[in-house]
């Protein structure tokens, strides 16, 4: 071929791609045109996604004159809500650099922002509030500071995402749209679980969870204090119970335990972010921790090796040891005196290594000993298929087999391990977590409702299990929970008929600024998070 002919085709191509290369750009561009489209008729981005949103004409802008009023329905009451709006406050001052001033009382004046209790009706819910917005000011009403602070979870949603930052940013207008909320949730109990005993965290790394958790409404925090690898909580009758059974964890670190001090901390934290604690002691299986402490415990009475490995079902308590119900009622006396929710997680599940028989007479007779401090017992299924295991028990369900507690009209937890486990991996790739409930991407996640598992009625609500056998870090953990708790918490409080998969992408989408905002080592699947 010829130089110039050679020369002449190459121009050919350039101008085809140079073509091409204009058609999808317009092609694009359109695209990306339609999807901001689609995202501008979205009014809000909150999650969990409120019952009701009506948006108005204008906006509040927060400065720094903006004023915090609290009113209660007694002095208590006000109290309550002084200290939600210095929390309020203090969350503002970060990155806006506004100190704004709170009072008692209510006002109609320009730019304040109200928090106010009033009295409910007899059929009241402890986490309705309503918001409203406009030019003037902003309104939150409840029935209970409870409800008060859920109304600000969702105003700091309203407010641009920079509101999320701890440093100080600059060059934002702090506004509010006008809108009008009425909102509660669809389930009471909306929670998640830490495993703190295959991996051991510090008291602040679970603060720093629970924090990040409370924003989204989530108010149940069940802390999973005991299994093979470790004891986490000190038990003053039994100082060897953390001395041994807490001095490691998965893989051989030196695990740790939270002092009965530590425990009381945490539960006043999470209280005052309105999360309650749920304390599980797993039996009987998962117990080698135990048995590796306290010889008693042990058929010869001699201590077990401690265990490290990640294996399930090789542990059992004797059951037919009166020696095992006073040390489990010694326990549970401990407990009790420092954990305020009426609840207590007795475990239940795998106890391969435990006759059937042996099973359903102890978790008959555990769940008593729980019953006689005044807790109402909560255990993994297979618990339900126990004789003496009545209503009175609720079932937190894993498996997807409930027979038993339907039959007895047992409430639930939903917890089916392959659409809300925090350990299962996203997809192959996932560095952390496990698999064998499946691969749960963020949108498996969010397409579930508990009545696919249970009749609505026998609903307490769901819980999101994070398991930490190969989850170490604080860094790993935010990972495997963030952003799947945020489609667990609008399970729990959006009803099914008000959720959607793709409508929830794009708000997630937003979301997601907050997130890193905040510093949360989220998954960034990048079919959301472009
Ligand atoms: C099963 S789920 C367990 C846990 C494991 C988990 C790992 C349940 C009640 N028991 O002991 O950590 O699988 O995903």
């Amino acid at each position: 071929m010829k130089k110039g002919e050679i020369m002449r085709r190459k121009l050919k191509w350039k101008i085809a791609a140079l073509a091409a290369s204009l058609i999808v750009g317009w092609f694009a561009r359109s695209v990306e045109a339609k999807a901001f489209v689609v995202e501008e008729s979205i009014t809000n981005n909150i999650i969990p996604k409120p019952m009701s949103y009506k948006a108005g004409v204008g906006k509040f802008v927060l400065n720094k004159e903006t004023k915090i009023y609290v009113k209660g329905g007694n002095d208590e009451e006000t109290e309550e809500l002084l200290r939600i709006a210095d929390m309020l406050k203090s969350k503002i001052s970060a990155p806006t650099g506004f100190n704004l001033n709170v009072f008692k009382g209510s006002s109609t004046e320009n730019n304040t922002i109200n928090l106010e209790t009033t009295d409910g009706e007899e059929t009241k819910n402890n986490e309705e509030y309503r918001l409203i917005s406009n030019n003037q000011n902003i309104k939150i009403t409840a029935y209970t500071p409870e409800g008060i602070y859920r109304g600000i979870q969702t105003l700091l949603q309203m407010m641009p995402s920079d509101i999320a930052k701890n440093s100080l940013a600059n060059g934002v207008e702090w506004s509010v749209p006008a809108a009008e909320i009425n909102d509660k949730p669809q389930y009471s109990y909306r929670g998640f679980m830490i495993d703190v005993a295959r991996h051991f965290f510090s008291v602040d790394e679970i603060k720093r969870q629970i924090d990040h958790a409370s924003q989204y409404k989530i108010n149940r925090l069940h802390l999973h204090l005991s299994d093979d690898q470790g004891w986490r909580l000190e038990i003053k009758k039994y100082p060897d119970l953390t001395l041994i059974g807490g001095s490691t964890e998965v893989g051989g670190g030196k695990g740790g335990y939270y002092t009965q001090e530590q425990f009381k901390n945490i539960v006043k934290y999470a209280a005052d972010r309105y999360i309650e604690i749920i304390p599980e002691f797993d039996m009987p299986g998962h117990t080698n921790a135990a048995l590796a402490s306290l010889g008693f415990l042990n058929p010869d009475g001699k201590r077990k090796p401690l265990y490290t490995g990640i294996k399930v079902g090789f542990s059992s308590l004797m059951t037919n040891s009166e020696k095992t119900y006073e040390f489990i009622d010694n326990v549970f006396k401990e407990v009790s005196a420092i954990s305020p929710s009426k609840y207590l997680h007795i475990g239940g599940d795998e106890a391969l290594s435990t006759p059937k028989n042996d099973y359903d007479y102890f978790v008959g007779r555990v769940s008593k000993i729980a019953q006689k401090y005044g807790k109402t017992p909560i255990g993994w299924d297979p618990i339900d298929t126990a004789p003496e295991i009545n209503s009175s028990t609720i079932l937190q369900n894993w498996q997807d087999s409930n027979e038993a507690a339907r039959k007895k009209n047992m409430m639930m937890n939903i917890s089916i391990a392959g659409k809300a486990y925090l350990d299962m991996k996203y997809n192959k790739d996932t560095p952390y977590g496990l698999d064998w409930a499946g691969y749960i991407p963020v949108e498996t996640a969010y397409k579930w409702d508990p009545t696919d598992y249970a009749p609505q009625n026998l609903v307490l609500g769901i819980e999101s299990p994070l398991w930490t056998e190969n989850v170490a870090t604080g860094e790993q953990m935010d990972y495997m929970i963030y952003p799947r708790l945020l489609g667990y918490a609008e399970i729990g409080w959006t009803p099914k008929s008000e959720r959607n998969w793709e409508e929830y992408a794009i708000r997630l989408r937003a979301q997601g600024a907050r997130l890193a905002n905040e510093g949360i080592n989220f998954y960034r699947d990048p079919s959301i998070f472009k």
